[in-house]
């Protein structure tokens, strides 16, 4: 296989964990958004999106974090990253959503750099921007786990779900842009808890033989 991936991305992040929970190897193929390298001909050649990450598995280019953590699940099933209850796996996908739909987007590089650039956003209006959304996604997130009461260690029970792929990169991103994390101590303390895990840390960001 071979992954496109940028080391600070979120959604290349969400991709290096679950390879790595399911101990499946790769090639990294770096694609740098700063210097603009995800618009390059080469790289929309693999991926017409513009975006990474991109997975190349048996001559297929899938793209799209969340299809593509469905499609290692399905291909290679064990351990599993979706519940078999048809109810579980929905309430997984929505915790996902929670971040890959309503947080994520909403505070892309394209999304921050249009605001600067069209709008002219300060850094200061930039980052209020930035922490607003991460502050509603999470508490979102955590209002929803309070409620539904099922989970353990991690967002579903005992077990690491999709759910928790996601939840980890967001957390660093919140970090980057210094967002108050205190009023989510369900979600943090699940995070914490990934964090204990090799599948967590060996991918992280900084650990990316790109990271600059
Ligand atoms: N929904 C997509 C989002 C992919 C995405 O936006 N990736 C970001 C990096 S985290 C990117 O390539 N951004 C480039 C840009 O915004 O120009 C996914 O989950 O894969």
């Amino acid at each position: 296989m071979e992954l496109y991936t940028f080391f600070r991305s979120s959604t290349s992040y969400r991709v290096r964990i679950a390879l790595a929970y399911k101990g499946l190897a790769y090639d990294p193929r770096f694609v740098s958004l700063p210097k603009m390298e995800h618009k390059r001909d080469d790289y929309l050649a693999v991926n017409p999106q513009g975006l990474v990450p991109a997975l190349v598995d048996g001559g297929h280019v899938l793209s799209q974090s969340l299809a593509i953590i469905e499609y290692l699940d399905e291909v290679y099933p064990a351990p599993p990253l979706l519940p078999e209850d048809p109810f579980d796996r929905a309430y997984v996908r929505s915790l996902s959503q929670i971040v890959g739909c309503e947080i994520h987007p909403l505070n892309n590089v394209r999304v921050l750099k249009y605001l600067q650039g069209r709008w002219s956003f300060s850094d200061a209006d930039r980052d209020e921007w930035y922490r607003h959304w991460i502050a509603e996604g999470l508490a979102s997130l955590e209002r929803s786990l309070l409620r539904e009461q099922r989970h353990g260690a991690f967002c579903l029970g005992e077990e690491v779900t999709m759910a928790d792929v996601c939840l980890v990169p967001q957390i660093f991103n919140a970090r980057r842009f210094d967002c108050p994390l205190e009023d989510y101590p369900t979600v943090m303390r699940i995070f914490e808890r990934c964090m204990t895990l090799d599948a967590f840390t060996a991918p992280r960001p900084n650990s990316q033989p790109d990271a600059v």
